[in-house]
C-alpha cells in the first residue's frame, strides 16, 4: 500500500482480494457507513502484495514462479511442455539397503522371541552379495542404528547384545553351520520382546528388481519352530532412517523348515541348473532344499523383469505396450478408435465430375478426421483404414465414382459402363487402404457428365481405423 496524498480525493478505498465475495450492486457512491464506497466517490487501489506466505484456497494463476528455496509437491506434477534440471532425482523408494527381521504381528510360536539362524543370502547377479556389503556387529546394547549388523528393538531403535560369540553379523558371514550362530540374548540377562529385530544395513544400495532370491537358512538342530512369526522387510534407510516405509517383505514364516528361499522377480535371470540340493554358499537353495515363496507384491511402483500376474489394472495414465497384446476372453472396448459417418441431406442432385456429394450431415466423428465442409477425411493417426461411400442414384445414366488418396490415387471405383434402365439403384464403393498421418481420403465422381444422386440418408460416406 502507498499514500497517495498527489490525488485529489476524499475517499480512499483498497481492495484486497476477497472484494470478489462483495455483492456488485452493493457499492454506495455517496458516504455510507453500511456499503463498501463505489468507484466513483473513492479512488481505488488493488492491494495485491502480501508479506511472507499466503494460503490460497482456491487456484492460483501466475505468468512465472521464482523460487530461492524448494518447492514441496505432495501431489502429482504434470508438466506439458518441457522440464529442465541440471539434476533430476529418480524416487528411490525401490532401491533398499537394509534388511529387517522381525515379527510383525508380534507373534511367536514359542513363549520366548527367539532370533536364531544360520545364515542368511540375497542374491543378486547370482551371487549372495550380504558377506561382502555387510560390517561385522560390534554388539553393544543401547547404541543409535548404524551400519553394523545387530539385534535391536524395533520400537526404540536401540540395539541390542547377542548370546555369548553368536553375534548378528554371523547371519552374513557366508559359514552354515551345523547347529546355528545367530542368536539373541537370553531372556535372563537381556528381556527379548516380541518387536526384536536382527537388523541387517548394507553398505551398498541395491534395486529389488534386481533380487533373485533371498534364502534364510535356519537353525539345523531342531526347534526351527523359533523363526515361526518371523517376516523379513526391505527398507531405504537412507531416505527412510527411522524405517517406517516397507518397500518389500515376505510373508510370516508359518512353518518348521531347514531353509526358507523367497524368490523375487529376477529369479528369472538365475542359470536354473544352479540351484543346490544341499546347504551352499554359492548356490542359491533348491526347492528340494528350501521352502519357496514368491514375493511379487512390492510398495508403490516397480520395474519388474519377469512376468506380472494381477486381477485388476486401473491406470490414470497411458499404457505403452512395445509388445503384443492378446486378449483371451472379453471384450475390447476402444472408445477413442477413429471413425467417422457422415450423410447426405435434401433431395435429388446431378453430380458433375470431380465434385464431391455434400456428406455435410455428420452422424459421429471420433479422431475429428472428417470434415463436413469439404467432404474429405484426413487421417489423424496412422493406420489401416476401411471405407464405404454408399449413394443411391435414381438415373440410368453410365458413371465412375472413384475413393481417392490424396487427389492422385484411386483407391477403389465403382462404374455402370452403359446406360442402363431401372434407376433406384443403390451402390457402395469400398475400399481399405494403409494410411499415413495427414492422408486425405474422398470420393467423386469422374469421367462422364455427372451422376442423378439422391440426397437421402441412403447416401453416405464412412470410414474407420482397423488397425
Ligand atoms: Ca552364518
Amino acid at each position: 500500500m502507498k499514500l497517495l496524498s498527489s490525488v485529489d480525493k476524499r475517499v480512499y478505498r483498497f481492495d484486497f482480494p476477497a472484494i470478489d465475495t462483495y455483492p456488485s450492486g452493493d457499492f454506495s457512491d455517496t458516504d455510507s457507513i453500511t456499503q463498501i464506497a463505489s468507484d466513483t466517490l473513492a479512488l481505488k487501489e488493488v492491494v495485491s502484495e502480501f508479506a511472507e506466505s499466503a494460503n490460497i484456497t482456491g487456484g492460483l494463476k501466475v505468468d512465472t514462479i521464482t523460487t530461492t528455496g524448494n518447492v514441496d509437491i505432495s501431489g502429482s506434477l504434470n508438466v506439458e511442455t518441457s522440464l529442465t534440471t541440471n539434476q533430476l532425482i529418480v524416487n528411490e523408494d525401490l532401491y533398499f539397503d537394509t534388511i529387517v527381521i522381525r515379527r510383525p504381528t508380534g507373534y511367536s510360536d514359542v513363549s520366548e522371541y527367539v532370533i536364531m539362524m544360520r545364515e542368511l543370502q540375497l542374491w543378486i547377479n547370482d551371487v549372495n552379495v550380504l558377506p561382502i556389503t555387510t560390517n561385522d556387529s560390534i554388539n553393544i546394547a543401547g547404541d543409535d542404528l548404524g551400519d553394523t549388523i545387530e539385534f535391536a528393538n524395533f520400537s526404540t531403535k536401540k540395539t541390542k547384545i547377542s548370546q555369548s560369540t553368536n553375534v548378528a553379523s554371523n547371519v552374513a558371514n557366508d559359514v552354515i553351520g551345523g547347529t546355528y550362530d545367530v542368536l539373541n540374548e537370553i531372556i535372563a540377562i537381556q528381556p527379548r520382546l516380541s518387536d526384536d529385530i536382527l537388523y541387517i544395513p548394507l553398505t551398498s544400495k541395491y534395486t529389488i528388481n534386481n533380487i533373485q532370491s533371498i534364502v534364510c537358512y535356519n537353525r539345523g538342530d531342531g526347534f526351527q519352530n523359533h523363526l515361526i512369526g518371523l517376516a523379513i522387510e526391505l527398507y531405504n534407510r537412507d531416505i527412510d532412517p527411522d524405517l517406517t516405509q516397507i518397500l518389500a517383505s515376505t510373508d510370516e514364516i508359518t512353518t518348521a523348515e531347514d531353509v526358507y528361499r523367497y524368490d523375487f522377480p529376477a529369479i528369472d535371470t538365475y542359470p536354473s541348473g544352479d540351484f543346490s540340493d544341499t546347504d551352499s554358499i554359492t548356490n542359491i537353495a533348491s526347492e528340494t532344499l528350501a521352502l519357496k515363496e514368491v514375493v511379487s507384491e512390492f510398495a508403490d511402483s516397480a520395474n519388474i523383469t519377469g512376468g506380472l500376474k494381477v486381477d485388476t489394472i486401473t491406470t490414470t495414465g497411458n499404457v505403452d505396450i512395445s509388445g503384443d497384446l492378446v486378449v483371451s476372453g472379453g471384450i475390447i472396448s476402444a472408445p477413442n478408435q477413429v471413425a467417422f459417418k457422415a450423410t447426405t441431406t435434401g433431395i435429388l442432385r446431378a453430380i458433375s465430375n470431380g465434385a464431391i456429394p455434400d456428406f455435410e450431415n455428420v452422424i459421429f466423428n471420433i479422431g475429428g478426421g472428417y470434415d463436413n465442409t469439404n467432404y474429405k477425411f484426413t487421417a489423424p493417426v496412422a493406420g489401416k483404414y476401411y471405407f464405404v461411400v454408399r449413394f443411391y442414384t435414381t438415373g440410368n445414366d453410365k458413371f465412375t465414382f472413384d475413393l481417392f488418396l490424396n487427389e492422385t490415387t484411386i483407391i477403389s471405383r465403382v462404374k455402370r459402363q452403359l446406360n442402363a434402365s431401372g434407376g433406384y439403384t443403390i451402390f457402395e464403393l469400398t475400399g481399405f487402404e494403409n494410411l499415413s498421418v495427414d492422408d486425405v481420403v474422398y470420393a467423386t465422381p469422374t469421367q462422364e457428365t455427372n451422376i442423378s444422386i439422391n440426397f437421402d440418408n441412403e447416401t453416405s460416406f464412412l470410414g474407420f481405423l482397423i488397425v
